[in-house]
């Protein structure tokens, strides 16, 4: 089977899948640029939305970070992404999904808005008020479920829901509290979890890339 990720090293939607991909130790997957780039009428007749990340799998686009992982964990079962217990299953799907509904949603109305000349400061201020409260909605689904005891999101090894809160923090730490000048915006239990996840060796080299990235696009 043909398999290419189009996705980019600084998006926190091509990272879930990328930290998945490394931690289930596939190697047949080709990774590249979005052809005609994110938003052209090139890559929309790929994925409507025009963004990334997409999966093309023998010529089908398979978009939406989360359905790739769940492609992925269906193609490739072992070693699993999610906790075998399914109520630990289920807080780890809900955290990965209070992460794209209530923490990158809001975060990524803002980026509009980034430079000063264009910045409607109290859309900005109410879209962060939302971010932070999301990021105290996952704080509280996990000190609720009494499973968050490691350097995990949920249990004692790496799931989805890491792989999609790990690179969506790093966005908050180096984008919305960095750009907004923020730095309220992770609890220090967030901040805790966030520094621990880091010495995974999946995520390590994943948030490596975005930082990478980032320092390309602000070198530019
Ligand atoms: N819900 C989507 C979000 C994907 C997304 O927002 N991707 C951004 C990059 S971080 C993008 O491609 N933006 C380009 C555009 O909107 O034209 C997912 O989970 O894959």
């Amino acid at each position: 089977m043909s398999t290419t990720l189009y996705q980019s090293d600084l998006s926190p939607f091509a990272g879930r899948v990328r930290i998945q991909i490394r931690a289930k130790g596939l190697t047949g997957i080709a990774v590249e640029k979005a052809p005609g780039g994110t938003g052209s009428d090139e890559f929309k007749r790929i994925n409507p939305t025009g963004k990334i990340p997409v999966l093309m799998v023998d010529g089908v686009a398979i978009a939406e970070s989360q359905t790739i992982c769940d492609y992925l964990e269906d193609r490739y079962p072992t070693p699993s992404l999610w906790p075998d217990d399914l109520l630990a299953r289920a807080q780890a799907r809900l955290i990965t999904r209070a992460t794209d509904l209530y923490v990158c949603a809001p975060m990524f109305q803002t980026t509009a808005h980034a430079s000063k000349k264009v910045r409607d400061q109290a859309f900005v201020d109410a879209r962060l008020a939302e971010l932070k409260k999301g990021l105290e909605t996952i704080d509280q689904y996990r000190a609720n479920s009494s499973l968050a005891t490691g350097i995990y999101a949920i249990g004692s090894r790496l799931t989805l829901a890491d792989a999609a809160l790990a690179p969506t923090l790093f966005f908050v730490a180096n984008f919305a509290a960095t750009v907004f000048a923020r730095d309220d915006l992770m609890s220090a239990s967030m901040q805790g979890y966030f520094t621990a996840v880091q010495k995974d060796p999946h995520v390590a080299p994943v948030l490596a890339d975005m930082a990478a990235a980032l320092a390309a696009l602000r070198g530019k």
